[in-house]
């Protein structure tokens, strides 16, 4: 028996341990899926220690050491949005767009041209919801990247931006999606998920789309053949139960659809936005949080912390606590989050920085593209090498 499955074995002997937790545990070392009622207990009542210790067996089962990552850089292609969800510190209202900044297709041609001679796999497209920006607009300049670089992954659009649109073209969703796909969109982020309960989102991004509405263009991308990822932002006003209630619904789509790829636990941050007044969770929230979502999202293959959002060293934490993948190399252009008051106000870092992290908490290191395929292992590579140290993602 290896090592891990007989440590948790051990854990659960412990006469202390609550007959309620050790069933959960037993759940997850006989490999059975855990009810809503066990992802609220675990919440409530396991310690981090044994939340974390499942998890880690569940990763470790899933994935071993390896902790992947991805070399990409993002476009914002505008901060002006017609929506006005509550805890946003980026976005300019609509009315007050002269304030924002707007990128016309040749300038997000020239950030695309910024990165040719980088091997980046995958430029990611988000930013505010912009009337002017349309369906059009995006086709258009998705053709233009694909006719520059064929070889680029298309990650772009949340279901927020493309709900918006396809309602302007009067179109369905399905129909929709085909079409941004003939275009050259290759796979969806997983933001604009939220709190999909009706509860809290009507507290916190009323007027944006809902959960079904986000699940129908998941959903509809996966029929066409593209994967996609799934956020949750967590740690305001929601409780326990939400947070189940929004995994389980993604759990759901998912034994449907089998199209999700990655799920990605996002922590509130609470600088410059209107909900600046409700406190941040801790790192044992955080912590907690990832180990909850590896045990219950049990048919998610990835579980990703983002690095730029945590700070470096609370995602080398995470890896014990059921994470296998803290995103990519990321250029200066990502403002999303160092406007919210993330740890880190100039989030990039090199592939040596990023492989050394991982290695500093005795993990392998491995180089993905979007769909996971290995482009490179790095559980081998000496980083002190010169043509291995080289900044990668880093902008100008
Ligand atoms: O949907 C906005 C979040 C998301 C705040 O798919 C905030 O690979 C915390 O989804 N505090 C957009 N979070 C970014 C996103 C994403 C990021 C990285 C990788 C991927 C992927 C997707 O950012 C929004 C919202 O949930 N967000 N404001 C804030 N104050
Ligand atoms: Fe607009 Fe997205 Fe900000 Fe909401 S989170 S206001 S949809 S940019």
């Amino acid at each position: 028996m290896d090592t891990k499955q007989a440590s948790v074995e051990k854990l659960l002997q412990n006469p202390l341990l609550l007959p309620e937790l050790r069933k959960i545990g037993e759940k997850v070392l006989y490999k059975e899926r855990l009810s809503e009622d066990d992802g609220v207990l675990l919440f409530e009542k396991a310690s981090l220690p044994f939340a974390g210790a499942l998890a880690n067996l569940v990763r470790e089962r899933l994935h071993g050491d390896v902790t992947y990552f991805n070399r990409n850089f993002h476009i914002e292609p505008t901060n002006v949005c017609v929506f006005s969800c509550k805890f946003c510190s980026y976005s300019k209202l609509y009315a007050k767009r002269e304030e924002g900044w707007e990128l016309s297709t040749e300038q997000m041609m020239h950030i695309v041209q910024r990165y040719d001679n980088e091997p980046v796999t995958e430029v990611h497209i988000v930013g505010g919801v912009h009337p002017k920006m349309n369906m059009q607009f995006f086709m258009d300049l998705m053709r233009k990247i694909k006719a520059h670089r064929p070889g680029l992954h298309i990650k772009g659009y949340t279901p927020v931006e493309l709900d918006y649109m396809f309602r302007k073209a009067k179109i369905p969703a399905e129909e929709g999606m085909k079409l941004m796909h003939e275009a050259g969109l290759d796979s969806l982020p997983g933001g604009g998920a939220e709190i999909f309960h009706p509860e809290i989102r009507k507290q916190i991004c009323d007027d944006k789309v809902d959960a079904e509405g986000w699940l129908h263009i998941h959903e509809s991308a996966h029929k066409l053949g593209m994967h996609s990822n799934a956020t949750m932002l967590y740690g305001h006003i929601e409780q326990y139960w939400h947070r189940v209630d929004h995994m389980k619904r993604l759990r759901d789509l998912q034994d449907k659809t089998g199209g999700f790829n990655t799920f990605i636990p996002l922590k509130f941050r609470n600088q410059d936005n209107e909900m600046s007044h409700v406190a941040e969770s801790s790192v044992i929230e955080d912590m907690k949080l990832y180990a909850v979502a590896r045990l219950f999202m049990d048919n998610f293959p990835h579980l990703k912390a983002y690095w730029p959002m945590l700070g470096r060293q609370n995602a080398q934490l995470t890896l014990s606590f059921g994470v296998n993948d803290i995103d990519g190399t990321i250029d200066d252009t990502t403002k999303i989050y160092s406007m919210a008051g993330s740890e880190e106000q100039n989030p990039s870092m090199t592939t040596a920085e990023l492989v050394t992290l991982i290695k500093q908490v005795k993990r392998k290191p491995v180089e993905r593209d979007t769909l996971y395929n290995v482009v490179k292992d790095y559980s081998a590579v000496n980083m002190d090498e010169p043509e291995e140290s080289a900044a990668v993602g880093s902008g100008d």
